[in-house]
């Protein structure tokens, strides 16, 4: 079954999350529209972007939905966590405070108002600043594989692995079948999700050093 756009056979909702300062919006826009900016406005409230890619003979759709790290818009996140498929967790690997924020914040947020069967990817984003990283890959790995969840190392700024994080998750989320087709947006509805005609290949690992295991999230 085809949505009402032709070239679209699936839709996924992606929620961004993570503290302010991280990256989100500088990954979004070099996924989008391969564009960096050194200096940014803090996002207000949630933004939203979209694209497709190509995967299994498939145009998948990914609504993009980059939320606000500031502590002020924090009412407004979780509405969006409810209609996601799969969430990006961004925290700055030079920066302590927002690896640790992953768990005491983002990640218990998720499994709270998330779905249950939502896919995370871990991302560790500014991996260019390497005189100043304070998170190794093996902690920040072992991190993810504890929550059940893939992990990335990403730089806005050059472009390293921003659309392999994005494509790794929307190809996660297709292998391993949405069970709830979901809303995010009840003005403008995406067209009903369709689960796909494929199953999870536990054979093919997952692009990432936390796990050769398929992943789900534990929320
Ligand atoms: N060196 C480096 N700087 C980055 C990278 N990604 C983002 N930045 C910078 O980090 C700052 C914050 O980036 P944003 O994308 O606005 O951060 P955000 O997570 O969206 O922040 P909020 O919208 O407030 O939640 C900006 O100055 C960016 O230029 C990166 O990969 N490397
Ligand atoms: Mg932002």
């Amino acid at each position: 079954m085809q949505y009402s756009d032709d070239n679209i056979d699936f839709l996924y909702n992606i929620i961004v999350a993570g503290d302010s300062g991280v990256g989100k919006s500088s990954l979004i826009n070099r996924f989008v529209r391969n564009d960096f900016r050194l200096h940014t406005k803090p996002t207000i409230g949630v933004d939203f972007s979209s694209k497709d890619i190509s995967y299994d003979g498939k145009r998948i759709l990914g609504k993009i939905w980059d939320t606000a790290g500031q502590e002020r818009f924090q009412a407004i996140t979780p509405s969006f966590y409810r209609g996601a498929h799969g969430a990006m967790i961004v925290f700055d690997l030079s920066n302590r405070n927002t690896f640790e924020k992953v768990e005491d914040k983002w990640i218990s947020q998720l499994r709270k108002y998330g779905e249950p069967n939502c896919i995370i990817i871990l991302v560790g984003n500014k991996s260019d600043l390497v005189d100043q990283r304070q998170i190794s890959v093996e902690e920040a790995s072992q991190f993810a594989q504890k929550h059940g969840a893939y992990y990335m190392e990403t730089s806005a700024l050059n472009a390293s692995n921003v659309e392999l994080a994005f494509s790794t998750l929307m190809q996660n989320i297709y292998n391993n079948k949405p069970l709830h087709p979901v809303v995010v947006d009840p003005v403008n509805p995406p067209l009903t999700v369709v689960p796909p005609p494929v199953t999870f290949d536990p054979t093919k690992p997952p692009a990432t050093p936390a796990t050769n295991q398929p992943n789900k999230c534990q929320c």
